[in-house]
This record gives C-alpha cells, structure tokens and sequence, in this order.
C-alpha cells in the first residue's frame, strides 16, 4: 500500500528469478512500486513479469544480463528507456554459493564465479546506477549480506569472503553517499529456503534439502518483508545494518534440528 512516506518508487532487483529477489518482488508489487526485474534466466523472468502484470498491474521492464558481464551490465542499465531511468532504489540480491570444500581442495572456478557475482558484479550494478542518484540528490541501496558476512563457518571460507566484502562494500557506500542524501542498507538473512543451497551443490537436491530438514528456515518472503520495511521507514530513517536468523539458528554453523 502507498502511503504518506512512501510514493510510488522504481525499483531495480538483481537477481530477481528466484528465491529472496522473486519474492522481493512479489511484495513490492502489492505495494505499487515499479519494478525492473534482472537476473540471467530470461524464462523466468518472463513467467514473473507475466504474473505481475496479471495481479497487480505492476509496471515491469526486465533487463536480462550477467551482473558479471561488465559491458551488458553498463549498456543496459545506461541504454534503459526515459521512463525508467530515475531509478529510487537499487536492491543488489544476484549472488550464490558455489560448493562447500576446504580452500586446498575447492574448485578454483567456485571461487572466481562467487567473486565475479556477489562481489564485482554488485560493484558494477552499483557503478552504473549511483551516478544518476547523486544527480536526483536522492536513492536507496539495499545489498544483499548475509549470516556469512558476519561470521565465517567450515568449508565456507570463499563464500563467506564473498559476503564480508559486501559488508564492507556497504559501509563504504554509506559513508560516501551521507553527502547526497542516498539511503544504504546491509540485509543480512540467515538460512533461508531458496534455489541457494540447490545452486551451492550444483542440483544435488538431497543435499540441498537436508540443509532445511528438522527446523524452520526462512522464506524468501521474510527477507522481501525486511527490504520492504527498509524501503517504506520514513526518508530520515536508514537501516545500517540488520541481521535475520531463523528462530531455530543462533550462528551460521548453530541450528537447533528436531528428530537430526
Ligand atoms: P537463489 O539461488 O534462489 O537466487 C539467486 C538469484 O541470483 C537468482 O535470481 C539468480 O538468477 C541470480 N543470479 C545468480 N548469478 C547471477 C548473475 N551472474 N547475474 C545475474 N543474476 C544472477 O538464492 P537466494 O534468493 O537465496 O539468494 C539471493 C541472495 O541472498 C544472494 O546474494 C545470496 O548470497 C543471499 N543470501 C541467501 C541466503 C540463503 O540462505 N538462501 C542467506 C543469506 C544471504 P539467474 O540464475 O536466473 O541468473
Ligand atoms: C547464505 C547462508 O549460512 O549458507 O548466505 O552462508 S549461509
């Protein structure tokens, strides 16, 4: 719903086919926010903007590229129509895990795709959309952190860095934006049921399943409710850094399972 504080604001997700992004998404719809939908899977994209459309009469523009391919990243966002170029609020979701293996016996190719998504990719997304914000003397980032970006756990180490320089990289971007009035803010969910951990074991959906088994994760929509509350506090009020944990998970590594 459009309130008072909160008028109707264009909206770009990274990552938005799926998980936390599509969810993202879902909510911000039902608010009456524009939306632009990017993430790699056409398809996807597709079916959602489609089912936005139908229910809320969003207006959608999808923009499908690779947050690590540096040239689709600029053309696209700097060729995006009139319209749809005052971009309010940037919300840097599009990153994964690959594998969960000791640093001596990873896949080297893991760690390079981890690094050009979750850490080069939101740094070029971010690069080609600030610009236009400071211009506007106004915006919103929101990146995507997580447990992993507070504390490391076994196996996780390249993933877990990944997220840490997000952290970093938000607090940068917090300091530097103050002076143009540009909101920033880390969200940091914990477990939380999406395509991640099938995409960390590479469709291995045992594994991936067995991650969630004997407790309660999160949903994507928990984290879309927390982006949305972000979006929608009054223009004075900026969320640094929040951290969202299942009830049943005190630490990364620390999950309370029933029947495990
Ligand atoms: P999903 O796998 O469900 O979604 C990941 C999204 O990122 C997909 O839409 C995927 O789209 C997109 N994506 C991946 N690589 C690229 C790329 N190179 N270019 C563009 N889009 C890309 O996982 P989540 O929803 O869980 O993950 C969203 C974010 O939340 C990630 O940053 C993740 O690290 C973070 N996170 C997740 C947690 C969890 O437990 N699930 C906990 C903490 C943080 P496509 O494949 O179509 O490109
Ligand atoms: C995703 C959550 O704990 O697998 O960032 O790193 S975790």
């Amino acid at each position: 719903m459009i309130t008072e504080t909160n008028s109707v604001k264009t909206v770009f997700i990274t990552g938005a086919s799926s998980g936390i992004g599509r969810a993202c998404a879902i909510r911000l719809a039902t608010q009456g926010h524009r939306l632009i939908l990017n993430a790699r899977r056409r398809e996807k994209i597709d079916e959602l903007a489609g089912y936005l459309k139908k229910e809320f009469q969003t207006h959608v523009m999808k923009l499908i590229f690779d947050v690590r391919d540096k040239e689709a990243v600029f053309a696209e966002i700097n060729g995006l129509p009139e319209d749809w170029k005052n971009i309010d609020v940037l919300v840097n979701n599009a990153g994964l895990a690959l594998g969960l293996a000791d640093l001596h016996e990873a896949d080297i190719r893991d760690w390079e795709q981890m690094i050009d998504t979750n850490i080069k990719g939101l740094l070029y997304v971010s690069k080609a959309i600030i610009p236009g914000m400071i211009e506007r003397k106004k915006g919103q980032i929101i990146n995507i952190g997580s447990i992993a970006a507070k504390e490391n756990y076994l196996k996780g180490n390249v993933y877990c860095a990944t997220k840490h320089a997000v952290d970093s990289i938000n607090q940068a971007m917090r300091m530097e934006l103050l002076p143009h009035n540009i909101r920033v803010n880390l969200v940091n969910p914990g477990a939380t049921n999406t395509e991640f951990s099938l995409v960390r074991f590479k469709g291995d959906k045992t594994a991936a399943d067995n991650v969630y088994k004997g407790f309660k994760p999160l949903t994507g929509e928990d984290i879309a409710d927390c982006i949305s509350f972000c979006i929608e506090l009054p223009e004075h009020v900026n969320i640094n850094d929040m951290l969202i944990m299942p009830t049943a998970q005190a630490r990364a590594s620390m999950i309370y399972k029933q029947n495990n």
